[in-house]
């Protein structure tokens, strides 16, 4: 995205390109009414640059104007409502026209089109966001929220996105550097004062502030292990052998039949991958073929995908048939899963018991019994899965989660140089190295929200956004 000029007028279709109810063609800048002008017939034959702010009107997109001497048909391209609003009250704090039209690809373009002809640049990736940043309107931290709605696996993950574009992660970060502002200061009007060490009532104030600083930001780099979830999805692999009910369980997850199911061992081949929202959480499922020994070539293909799941499963769901009982395939997984954050499913619970419970519990903390035919315990196992995601830590539903990773690594480097600021204080060095250290924390804070983030990290978030955004 290199030399953008922001003083032109951009214009973008900003609906997806397919067929829909309507589409919307966006455009931005100072000579946003003025295009609009040219190519807007009102109903009442009011000019758009004569709208208020915040209104819409009705009328025709055309390729010319209506003029009553030729007496001149209009060659419209189509039926619109065109919304008005004007600098600096709109999402780019520009004068922006919206023309909603009806969703079809050819009469987007064209409006497009007429636009560009009439003197609009087309807008690049993200750019209508990227004024809106660069306007001030929003900082960088709430711009990035933007992408993350827009991208929102779940609605949980979508209620902790709002939080952001709302301010409340800025909201934080800015207090925080705040108190480290006024550390600064105090360290500041020491070296002014005395060549000497600072003084120990200073001293105290600066490292209580450190530590309050520390702790917040230990607070918001903990959520980001949810963070991480909420925007990548958890990934769980159904691990057991053959013909125990995983594909059934997988079914009764998704509440349909997406695998096949029979009492032939072997049926499910292929790893079978699926997305549910569990609790707000995007649960990433892979269903996987039971085979232990492969027997030929197509198992152990089987085998080695069933291997790479485990591998970068972060819950593995181990399912046993407890109508049965244990066999050395059984234990022989229960060795494997034991490497990981594993539940236990008890499958078949409507079949008489015989299972080795006992056996099965001495390995693992967490057994849940369903019945994946009848559809029970379905519940308690769902809660299970949350639970070993959440581990007790998210108290409430009101806790900021961090999950962009840009953040997440500006505050690990924030949080080492308060580390580095403690260090010095406790060794008594230079007060100095200790405002250095702190300066540098607020630097890496300021990141976040972009106060002294480079063109290139601008080009890097802004080009993930879709045109019209
Ligand atoms: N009684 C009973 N049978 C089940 C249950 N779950 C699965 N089955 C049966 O067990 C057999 C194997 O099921 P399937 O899901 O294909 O097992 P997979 O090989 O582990 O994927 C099928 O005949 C299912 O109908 C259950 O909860 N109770
Ligand atoms: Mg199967």
């Amino acid at each position: 995205m290199k030399e953008i000029n922001l003083f032109d007028t951009i214009a973008a279709i900003a609906t997806p390109l397919g067929q829909g109810g309507i589409g919307i063609v966006r455009l931005s800048g100072k000579e946003a009414l003025a295009i609009a002008d040219e190519i807007f017939t009102a109903k009442d034959g009011v000019k758009p640059s004569r709208y208020k702010s915040h209104t819409v009107h009705y009328g025709w997109i055309a390729k010319n104007q209506k003029s009553k001497i030729k007496n001149q048909k209009l060659e419209i391209i189509d039926e619109v409502l065109l919304t008005v609003m004007r600098a600096p009250r709109s999402y780019t704090k520009e004068d922006i026209v919206e023309i909603s039209c009806h969703g079809g690809i050819v009469v987007l373009r064209e409006i497009l089109d007429l636009a560009l002809v009439k003197g609009a640049r087309p807008a690049q990736r993200g750019e209508f966001t990227k004024r809106a940043f660069l306007n001030g309107r929003i900082d960088l931290s709430r711009a990035e929220a933007v992408l993350d709605i827009i991208n929102a696996k779940t609605c949980y993950a979508l209620e902790n996105s709002i939080k952001q574009l709302r301010g409340d992660l800025s909201k934080e970060v800015r207090q925080l550097k705040d108190k480290l502002i006024e550390a600064i200061a105090l360290l500041e009007a020491n070296i002014d004062f005395s060549e000497e060490d600072i003084a120990p009532a200073e001293a105290q104030k600066v490292n209580s502030d450190i530590l309050f600083i520390k702790n917040k930001i230990d607070k918001l780099l903990d959520s980001a292990v949810h963070g991480k979830i909420l925007r990548e999805g958890l990934s769980a692999v159904i691990l057991g052998r053959a013909n125990t009910g995983k594909s059934s369980l997988l079914n009764a997850l998704l509440k349909e039949e997406r695998v096949i199911v029979s009492p032939v061992a072997g049926t499910t081949r292929d790893a079978v991958e699926e997305i549910l929202d569990l609790q707000g959480i995007p649960l990433k499922i892979a269903d996987t073929a039971g085979i232990i020994e492969p027997k030929d070539l197509i198992e152990q293909e089987a085998l080695k995908r069933t291997r790479r799941y485990f591998d970068k499963a972060d819950l593995v769901l181990l399912v046993f048939d407890s109508g049965a009982r244990l066999t050395a395939e059984d234990r022989l997984l229960i060795k494997k899963a034991k490497a990981k954050t594993t539940i236990v499913v008890l499958n078949k619970s409507d079949l008489r018991p015989r299972i080795e419970e006992a056996e099965i519990k001495r390995h693992f903390d967490c057994l849940v019994k369903v019945s994946s035919l009848k559809r029970k315990g379905l519940k308690e196992l769902e809660q299970a899965i949350v639970r070993s995601v959440w581990e007790g830590k998210l108290e409430a539903s009101d806790e900021l989660i961090v999950s962009n990773v840009r953040h997440i690594q500006a505050l690990k480097k924030a949080k080492e140089a308060l580390s580095r600021a403690q260090e010095s204080l406790r060794s008594k060095l230079s007060i100095e190295f200790i405002a250095e250290d702190l300066r540098f924390c607020r630097e890496s804070l300021s990141l976040i929200i972009g106060e002294s983030a480079g063109e290139d990290v601008l080009d890097k978030i802004f080009s993930q956004f879709c045109i019209g955004k």
